[in-house]
């Protein structure tokens, strides 16, 4: 197997309902990559993954040889290379850099419904606080209401209406993932995979809000259930996929429904990202922006989400010349070019994030409260 020498196992921590820890899951299974999950309990191992990683998010993932890594993107970077027999990102370079853009959407975007849905709603808040204070609050010595009290009050200010999401925006948001929803359903009635009979990293990206949220969570598992039931079987297929699941081959090219999700991109991803850096240039900890129709008030600003729109500008640089414009023509025909570019230089700290997965410089959203 590639360049693995000894194929130890890996330690993955997090928890067994956490949206990024759920992705890693995917991707080991994917890949056949033996590893052992762990519950993260806090506060214990709070202090540890500060002083291993610079930071404490889930999941966390410890080698063999003691190293610790975080960060799911920039882990799947580093696994790729080491186990580099059957590749999940696509050779063609446009499919390639579709499924970097569709990972970090999937990732960056729609956490933040995925959090809405459960947290928000009493089902989901009953269900996911009795879990998590159950599983990663077990160290402390304190009744479980009052456990379950705390969770729910620190997801909701940290994630839901404390990100942004004010009463006036549910409606909005609910239409965004519905959106979604029919977007997928589209494709998993005619394909088994996004980019086709194989899994790829955008298949694992999407992983994380769905296999841990809206396919978990009691108010979007029934919404998928009568609106997107072929989205469902996908949820599924790809977790019980295997490395030989990486044998079917890739449609051509970016066929309309591909094209579709890239639109969704620029409707609301793309300005909400060019709207977080003039929040981060300006030095504000939070920010109100209209994306995609919806009125975000009081958002919390993210110094790592300007990082991921210079990964993707600099995946867009290491793509050969000679595709540049082809992709470049994709990419102005549905909306996203200009966006891409729009805040010219942007502000990051020297070296940001250059040490992951090893370190991490930022946390996912800066802390603020
Ligand atoms: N970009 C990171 C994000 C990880 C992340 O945000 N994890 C969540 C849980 S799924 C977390 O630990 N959030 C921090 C917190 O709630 O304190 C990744 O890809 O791993």
């Amino acid at each position: 197997m590639g360049k693995n020498i000894d194929h130890d196992i890996v330690e993955l921590r997090g928890s067994s309902i956490s949206y990024f820890t759920g992705k890693m899951e995917n991707y080991f299974r994917l890949k056949g990559i033996p590893y052992r999950f762990k519950s993260m309990v806090f506060p214990e191992e709070e202090g540890r993954n500060k002083k291993a990683l610079g930071l404490s998010q889930m999941p966390t993932v410890q080698l063999s040889d003691g190293r610790w890594m975080t960060d799911s993107t920039k882990m799947i970077e580093w696994f790729e290379d080491e186990y580099s027999d059957n590749p999940i990102v696509p050779e063609d370079p446009v499919q390639a850099f579709v499924c970097f853009l569709l990972e970090d959407w999937a990732d960056e975007w729609w956490w933040r419904p995925a959090m809405h849905y459960r947290w928000f709603y009493e089902e989901g808040a009953q269900f996911a606080s009795g879990h998590l204070a159950r599983e990663v609050m077990r160290g402390l010595h304190i009744p479980l209401f009052v456990k379950r009290a705390i969770l729910r009050r620190r997801q909701r200010n940290g994630y839901t209406s404390g990100d942004g999401i004010s009463p006036a925006a549910v409606a909005g948001v609910e239409a965004d993932v519905a959106a979604l929803f029919s977007q997928l359903e589209t494709i998993f009635s005619n394909r088994r995979f996004l980019l086709g009979d194989r899994p790829t990293l955008a298949d694992i990206g999407f992983s994380g809000p769905f296999f841990r949220h809206f396919a978990l969570d009691p108010i979007p598992l029934q919404l998928l259930r009568h609106t997107a039931p072929s989205t469902l079987e996908w949820v599924m297929r790809l977790w019980n996929s295997s490395p030989e699941s990486l044998q079917g081959g890739l449609i051509q090219g970016v066929p309309d429904d591909i094209r579709a999700l890239l639109q969704h991109i620029a409707r609301g991803y793309l300005p909400y990202l060019n709207a977080n850096v003039e929040a981060v240039r300006q030095g504000k900890l939070r920010f109100s922006a209209k994306v995609g129709g919806v009125n975000y008030t009081r958002a919390r600003s993210s110094h790592y989400r300007v990082w991921c729109l210079s990964e993707l500008r600099s995946r867009f640089n290491s793509v050969p010349q000679d595709v540049r414009p082809d992709l470049q023509t994709l990419l102005t025909e549905v909306g996203i070019w200009e966006a891409l570019w729009a805040q010219g230089d942007l502000p990051l700290s020297e070296g940001q994030e250059s040490r992951l997965p090893f370190w991490a410089d930022h946390k996912m959203l800066q802390v603020n409260t």
